[in-house]
């Protein structure tokens, strides 16, 4: 499913909130999740083909609110999350944050599939692979998209993929390789929308 049309809804603060917005739709939900800096917006920027839906920022820590988009007119809405792990946050702002995000992911009963971002030049950290034991816990299905792809060699992705695979402990065709600079990956995105936004029954 391209995406055509592609709008902000509104932005949450605390989880308690959401259940209130999510009355206001009907179908599937589908979010990002991943470090700060990583490119969860960008990423969201990218597969909407708007430049600026999705607040980016070389400063991370930069989306501090849950925002949600309506994406083709109520097709589908898509969450842009804060990130995790932000070494400059405040003791205080990390936990209020990851409630934020845990709250969210085990509160949303609209969400049917969670985008996990990872930077394809580093090897996934520990919060990366404590996110990912999250969604196996709570059965969230989820794609791993290894992002920034545009930053290495053909050749280095191939070794990078092979790299985050192996320590995400899934197969390399798991692995959506992406950039948000050069749009690579994006077909893939948009193909696994058709399977959410449209099950077959
Ligand atoms: N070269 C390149 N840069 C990227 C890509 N994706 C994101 N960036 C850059 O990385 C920085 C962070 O991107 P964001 O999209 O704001 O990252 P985020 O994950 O939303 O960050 P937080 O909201 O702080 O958690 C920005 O400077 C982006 O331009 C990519 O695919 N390629
Ligand atoms: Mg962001």
């Amino acid at each position: 499913m391209k995406i055509v049309s592609a709008e902000f809804m509104t932005s949450i603060a605390s989880p308690d909130k959401y259940g209130e917005v999510s009355l206001r739709y009907d179908c599937p939900e589908v979010c990002v999740v991943g470090r700060s800096n990583v490119g969860k917006s960008t990423f969201i920027n990218r597969v909407t083909g708007r430049k600026k839906l999705a607040k980016a920022s070389v400063t991370p820590g930069r989306t501090r609110l849950v925002n949600l988009f309506n994406l083709n007119r109520g097709a589908l809405v898509l969450v842009d999350l804060p990130g995790y792990g932000y070494a400059a946050a405040s003791k205080s702002e990390k936990s209020g944050w990851s409630k934020l995000i845990e709250g969210y992911l085990h509160t949303s009963k609209k969400l049917k599939h969670v985008f996990a971002l990872v930077d394809i030049r580093h090897e996934p950290s520990v919060l990366d692979k404590q996110m990912l034991q999250y969604l196996y816990a709570y059965g969230l299905p989820f794609t791993v998209v290894a992002t920034k792809a545009d930053k290495l060699s053909k050749a280095q992705i191939g070794r990078a993929v092979q790299t985050v695979a192996t320590a995400l402990t899934l197969g390399r065709d798991d692995v959506v390789v992406f950039s948000g600079v050069t749009g690579e990956g994006k077909e893939k995105i948009e193909a696994l929308f058709d399977t959410i936004a449209a099950p077959s029954v």
